[in-house]
């Protein structure tokens, strides 16, 4: 069971949760950020290590979060998602220290992070092909954090037409951002793997002010 967010300024590791396995901690002061120029108006962050004591809330959303299958057409059929969803559409319906979490994300990155999206990649099998977000990202310039908890998978970046990928490999804790015109002009994936890996959870921060097109 988690505990409440704390509110106090500060700018290194603060306390917003409390499981059996320990204390869930985020670094306010975003220290390890390492941001990638992807071009001129585009960028991703990867932040190592940024919510530390992070397996409680994997085994929280785990058992927890409300998975779900969902299909798609491909052509003439209907095929699984190789990876289980569930979302939380209104963040106040989020379990601590989800709450927190966003919190401190919107302090940083300046945008209202109000509800959240959820994949599980039960193992290697699983994966996302190259997208964008363009259902929660309509403005020309958006704000993407992406939240990593359980096994290490890679996070890749190319340019819409396609080209070299940016490689990042976030580990349980870590953080990828995407920001700028990312979703425009990149796409982005996970994917499946030949070398095999155990569950992973990647929660992403969404926000009602982003998926609305700027006038
Ligand atoms: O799992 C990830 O790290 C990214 C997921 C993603 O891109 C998405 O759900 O749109």
């Amino acid at each position: 069971m988690a505990t409440h967010h704390a509110t106090r300024a500060s700018c290194g590791p603060i306390q917003i949760g409390l499981f059996e396995t320990g204390p869930t901690e985020v670094d306010e002061g975003f220290g390890t950020a390492r941001r990638i120029a992807l071009d001129e108006h585009s960028w991703v962050e990867h932040v190592p290590g940024w919510l530390a004591g992070s397996d409680g809330l994997f085994s929280l959303l785990r058992d927890d979060a409300g998975w779900q299958q969902r299909s798609r057409w491909m052509y003439t059929r209907e095929v699984a998602e190789p990876r289980l969803t569930a979302e939380y559409p209104d963040l106040d319906a989020a379990p601590e220290p989800l709450r927190g979490i966003a919190h401190a994300l919107s302090v940083h990155y300046g945008v209202p992070y109000d509800s959240l999206w959820l994949n599980l990649y039960r193992d290697h099998r699983d994966g996302t092909s190259w997208h964008r977000d363009h259902l929660s990202c309509k403005r020309a310039e958006c704000i993407v954090p992406v939240l990593s908890l359980g096994a290490t998978r890679r996070f890749l970046v190319r340019p819409r037409d396609g080209g070299r990928s940016v490689v990042v490999a976030p580990a349980a804790g870590d953080l990828v951002v995407m920001g700028g015109r990312c979703q425009l002009d990149w796409r982005h994936a996970v994917p499946k793997q030949a070398t095999p890996a155990g569950p992973r959870i990647s929660v992403n921060f969404q926000s009602r002010l982003q998926a609305i097109a700027s006038i």
